[in-house]
């Protein structure tokens, strides 16, 4: 029987960020728009600060100029915790050096660049994981970089602040030479609570992914 040709395209992201910043829940939220309020809850009132990688699949068929793409997100979630709290906890960077040699982690199609709205400090440390980002070549020309100010639920970020750092971000990656234009960088605020913002954030994610991620021809 003869098959029919079916595109595909699939891709890393990244959420990076400190601690409690909502990586985990903004990822799980991610992965399923269309949840029931009580799975939602679930999320919001007991998912647990990471210790190790989370990793989380999703699919879609997304159309892209009238042809069916099936996209694949692969989310790479890590600790943000860097600094040791106790002999037995772990941190950033003792697992992200365990998982650095990942294929999908040489070049991250979506990197995303959490704080938390309500901690102006997890928004200046963004620079640091910004920095992490360049030294590990993550970025490269077909990288979407996204800084997600989230819990926007519990404080109106200052749009200032925001375009400010935006700005920083593109000018130290331009600094290092990386090939990405400036609508690479871009803003999105969300509240995992009230979900504003998590399905344009979504949206912007698979479609980016549909169009910029790896590339690949099956048979149905
Ligand atoms: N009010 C509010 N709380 C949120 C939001 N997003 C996440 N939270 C809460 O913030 C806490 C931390 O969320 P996590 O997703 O565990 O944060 P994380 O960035 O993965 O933290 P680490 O695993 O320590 O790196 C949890 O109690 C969440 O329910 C939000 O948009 N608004
Ligand atoms: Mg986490």
């Amino acid at each position: 029987m003869e098959g029919e040709i079916k595109q595909y395209a699939t891709g890393s992201i990244l959420p990076l960020g400190d601690g409690s910043t909502g990586k985990t829940v903004l990822t799980r939220l991610l992965l399923n728009p269309f949840m029931e309020s009580i799975e939602h809850g679930d999320i919001l009132f007991n998912t647990r600060k990471s210790y190790n990688i989370e990793i989380e699949f999703s699919s879609e068929v997304v159309d892209v100029d009238g042809e069916e793409i099936t996209t694949s997100l692969q989310f790479y979630v890590f600790p943000g915790q860097r600094q040791k709290a106790s002999a037995d906890t772990t941190t950033f960077d003792e697992i992200i050096a365990i998982f650095d040699c990942f294929p999908a982690m040489e070049k991250i199609n979506v990197i995303l660049f959490l704080h938390d709205a309500s901690r102006f400090h997890t928004l200046t440390s963004l620079e640091m994981w910004l920095r992490f980002s360049i030294v590990k070549d993550w970025i490269c020309e077909n990288t979407l970089i996204i800084l997600v100010t989230n819990k926007i639920d519990l404080i109106q970020p200052k749009e200032e602040d925001t375009k400010q750092v935006c700005s920083n971000m593109y000018k130290l990656i331009k600094e290092h030479e990386f090939p990405i234009e400036e609508d690479q960088v871009r803003a999105i605020n969300t509240s995992c609570v009230t979900l504003e913002g998590v399905k344009e954030l979504r949206e912007e994610i698979i479609s980016w992914i549909a169009r910029k991620g790896m590339k690949l021809k099956g048979i149905r």
